[in-house]
């Protein structure tokens, strides 16, 4: 998910490499390290901590050689230590790698290589492939590599080198990796901005690709070894620009990283085989009788959607508050109630407040949090991450589709303990997760609409969004975007409460956000928008893909991909982030860093 810089040429490797990886600082990680192909074989420097630590380090040992791989690491299997710090090597060293993403499948894979003899020396699932490549090597890396790649199951971007071979092989698979054209040299990086100081010509790889890169030149195939043809691209990004991945902001950058977020959140916690999830937590299930979610803002919505799931799925009766509420409303709490924190920083003080007041109370603890070695995740008995990677963008996006997802984790996760699901519809139900990944990508691709969308309204003064049972933390969602992007006044209520009050408002001048995805309260979704419509209101309906009802009623339709009800917020979330965006550049805000407002509220 961080930094990975790779270099083969002529300069000083090391140089190359701790300057590349400076550059991708700004996606924040736990841990550095380097390899350097030197006279003496392949050296290894890492440390946990920040790159001045491994620049110290390597200050006191400075490896000479031309070719070298570096990588910042952001902790998803196994804390943040040395042993765990890549590059990880074959046990005899003569082979080196890195690693972003999440290898699915390592546990089974570790037992059956430490049945055949092999001995660990980290906790990561990266190390697998190490080991794999140790027993798939017989002279050509680049063939080790594809031999050894076809029994991991999951998302990566590897970075591989041999102390033997002037060159250095690699190969993605959803999370990112660019080549960038020198000349006598070549680099690869998870990320742009490590190149520019050297190259301006890349070439982006694509999911399945395998790369040799030496001195002279690059050789791309598929993952059977087939010639793969890809395009050399002149970028003309500032530092800044690169940043952002070539979106002018970060934000929109987040909102198209959902599809690898996604699949990180889930990836490897998924067995649909049998039902179920593999969660790590140290948390017995059969403890818990209710749980009492605690979290802000978009967190706060990403809990309510849990609060639906958990009863649905678990008959786990769930309370739900913001956490600067909760902590003042004296909540019944007892030994067997969770407290469920849910923050993108884990350094929100409403939250850790709320929390803390439950514990006091004698509750059990477990945080859903994105950032590593957060206040949060100190103070929670147990954390599951989301694994969104960095969030700079001020409003959130990437975080809150992953906190969903979790959401839909944790539910299944007790429903299964509990008795409440059965197999067959955790089975249905994890199968329809494994699809999300695709399915946002889908809904991505219609950014043209909704931009059409967002011209046709920007000039609104006020907005509604309406959305019933799951569909209403989405609408109070897509809410909160457009406030604090945009600075439009928009209110959100679930669909069925609009008649005690709100309906007051509608008129022609009204924009009208109805989340009509098909479910069991589709059909009364309708009539709430029909009565929009008698009164003049403009309706916006994010509806299910096929639907053949609802452009009779509204507007405009944005359409979303079918996928099991339960989920569709994580889906139908995507274009109301792309309507606060697309309206607020239109209204000249400032996205990235919308007046007033912090990334991480440290304040009551
Ligand atoms: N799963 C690996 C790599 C995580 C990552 O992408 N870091 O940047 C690990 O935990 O080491």
């Amino acid at each position: 998910m961080c930094g990975i810089v790779g270099y083969v040429g002529f300069r000083n490797a090391t140089d190359v490499l701790l300057d590349g990886l400076r550059r991708l600082e700004y996606r924040g990680y736990d841990s550095a390290g380097i390899a350097v192909r030197t006279p003496e074989g392949l050296k290894v420097v890492k440390r946990s901590g920040k790159l001045s630590s491994l620049a110290e380090a390597v200050g006191k040992t400075p490896l000479q050689g031309a070719l070298g791989i570096g990588h910042t690491r952001w902790a998803t299997h196994g804390a943040p230590t040395d042993p765990n710090a890549h590059p990880h090597t074959t046990e005899d060293g003569r082979i080196a790698l890195i690693h972003n993403g999440i290898f699915e499948n390592y546990l089974e894979l570790k037992e059956a290589l430490q049945a055949r003899g092999h001995r660990f020396r980290s906790e990561t699932d990266t190390e697998v492939l190490a080991h794999l490549l140790e027993e798939t090597y017989r002279g050509d890396l680049l063939e080790a590599l594809r031999e050894a790649l076809k029994a991991v199951r999951g998302a990566y971007a590897v970075v591989v080198a041999h102390e033997d071979h002037e060159e250095i092989v690699a190969a993605r698979t959803v999370s990112p990796l660019v080549v960038g054209l020198g000349e006598g040299e070549n680099f690869l990086a998870s990320d742009v901005p490590a190149l520019l100081p050297y190259t301006r010509r890349v070439i982006f790889l694509h999911d399945g690709d395998v790369v040799r890169l030496t001195r002279e030149g690059v050789e791309i195939t598929d993952l059977e070894g087939r010639p793969v043809q890809r395009e050399a691209v002149e970028v003309d990004w500032t530092l800044e620009a690169a940043e952002k991945g070539g979106f002018p902001h970060y934000m929109l950058k987040e909102i198209y990283e959902q599809p690898w977020v996604l699949e990180n959140t889930l990836g490897g916690r998924l067995r649909e085989e049998e039902g179920t999830v593999e969660l790590g937590l140290a948390l017995d299930p059969r403890e818990v009788d209710r749980v009492h979610v605690i979290a802000c803002g978009t967190a706060g919505y990403a809990g309510l959607y849990g609060k639906y799931l958990l009863e649905t799925l678990a008959r786990l009766p769930t309370e739900w508050d913001v956490a600067s509420e909760y902590r003042y409303r004296d909540p019944v709490v007892d030994s067997r109630t969770l407290a469920l924190a849910i923050s993108q920083s884990g350094e929100t003080i409403d939250t850790l407040e709320g929390l803390r007041e439950a514990k006091r109370k004698g509750a059990r603890s477990l945080g859903v949090i994105n950032a590593k070695g957060s206040t949060l995740t100190r103070e929670v008995e147990d954390v599951l991450y989301i694994h969104a990677g960095p969030e700079i963008g001020v409003a959130s996006t990437k975080a809150y589709t992953a906190m969903l997802a979790a959401m839909a984790l944790l539910a299944v996760w007790f429903g299964r303990a509990r008795g409440a699901l059965a197999p067959e519809e955790a089975q249905r139900l994890l199968r329809e997760m494994r699809r999300l990944p695709r399915l946002v990508e889908e809904v991505l691709e219609k950014r043209p609409l909704v931009a059409h969308v967002a011209e046709k309204y920007h000039q609104a003064q006020d907005f509604l969004f309406l959305g019933r049972h799951v569909q209403a933390p989405t609408a109070y969602e897509g809410a909160l975007k457009l406030k604090e992007i945009s600075y439009i006044h928009a209110e959100a209520y679930p669909a069925g409460e609009m008649k005690h009050g709100p309906i007051a408002l509608i008129d022609e001048h009204l924009p009208v956000v109805v989340l009509a995805t098909k479910g069991p309260l589709y059909e009364k979704t309708l009539s709430n928008i029909q009565e929009v419509r008698a009164r003049g209101g403009k309706v916006i309906a994010i509806a299910t893909e096929g639907d053949e009802e609802i452009p009779r009623l509204a507007q405009d339709v944005i359409y979303v991909p079918e996928v099991h009800p339960l989920l569709a917020p994580i889906v139908s979330v995507v274009p109301l982030q792309l309507l606060a965006y697309e309206i607020a550049v239109l209204l000249g805000r400032d996205v990235d860093q919308p007046r007033n407002l912090a990334k991480s509220v440290t304040v009551e």
